[in-house]
């Protein structure tokens, strides 16, 4: 049972024991004090219960410069084989250009400077990796709530799908990652270009990297090559939504 299902739970028994406590006082009270008593509390429990379930506008944590750590470590690929990613490193990803499809009215293909003008965000958070590690930095990158609004998914997209420039294995199956329209649209996630106020290094991602920040590390696919708007993950590598959950890994992975 996840967090928000416990919380449900226990709001629907406090619920019913409020109610039990209310009915017992009732003969004690006057018929209109016993009203405005119980809309008092149904009025409470209705925005505790509002607060506490569909978490999925709820925001992650968000941090102080003082908070940062000093440094913030690579894991997985530090640096994608790929010839066609390295020849656009060796030219400062000039020539890059973020492809977006699928299930969209207006493809797009974005240059890193023209990411760099769509409305953007920078956030200080604490990034939870499942090998056992967390680190707290900022990251500063384009809304992509922003860009999708310019690439008009259609009705019938569902997920947005992340495809990599590195491979982690021998059988050459790239990195990718998948979040579903709510965490695409997230006030934090963000496609980021710039880490600890500086340009995103090849370590962390470069060119540009996603932050899903109520999720695990794993998510946070780096080397974006294309994004691929898509009303189901079957077709998809193994089909699980990304190369860890290919493996056996959650796809919602919240922290
Ligand atoms: N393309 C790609 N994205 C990736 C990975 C990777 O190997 N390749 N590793 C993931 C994991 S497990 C973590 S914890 C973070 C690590 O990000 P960092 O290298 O910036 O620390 O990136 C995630 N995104
Ligand atoms: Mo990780």
């Amino acid at each position: 049972m996840n967090d928000s299902m416990s919380r449900r739970n226990f709001l629907v028994r406090a619920a019913a024991l409020v109610g039990g406590v209310l009915l017992a006082g009732c003969d004690r009270l006057s018929r209109s004090a016993w009203f405005t008593r119980m809309l008092a509390v149904a009025e409470s429990i209705n925005l505790a219960a509002r607060n506490a379930t569909p978490s999925r506008i709820a925001m992650a944590q968000e941090f102080t410069a003082a908070d940062m750590s000093p440094s913030f470590r690579s894991n997985g690929t530090a640096r994608p084989a790929d010839p066609e990613y390295l020849r656009l490193a060796a030219g400062n990803f000039a020539d890059y250009k973020l492809e977006v499809g699928g299930l969209v009215q207006t493809p797009l293909s974005l240059s890193l400077a023209e990411l760099r003008t769509l409305p953007d965000r920078t956030q200080i958070t604490r990034h939870d990796c499942v090998e056992g590690w967390s680190a707290i930095a900022k990251w500063h990158g384009a809304r992509l709530g922003a860009l999708l609004e310019r690439a008009r998914p259609l009705p019938s997209a569902k997920y947005v799908v992340f495809h990599c420039a590195d491979s982690l294995d021998d059988s050459g199956a790239l990195y990718y990652e998948s979040i579903d329209m709510d965490d695409a649209y997230h006030e934090q996630t963000i496609l980021a270009y710039d880490l600890n106020d500086k340009v995103l290094p090849i370590q962390n991602g470069a060119p540009i990297r996603l932050r899903v920040e109520r999720q695990l590390g794993y998510k946070m696919a780096k080397y974006v090559m294309r994004l691929e708007l898509v009303d189901s993950l079957a077709g998809i590598a193994g089909g699980n939504g990304g190369y860890w959950e290919d493996q056996g890994y959650q796809w919602y992975a919240g922290i």
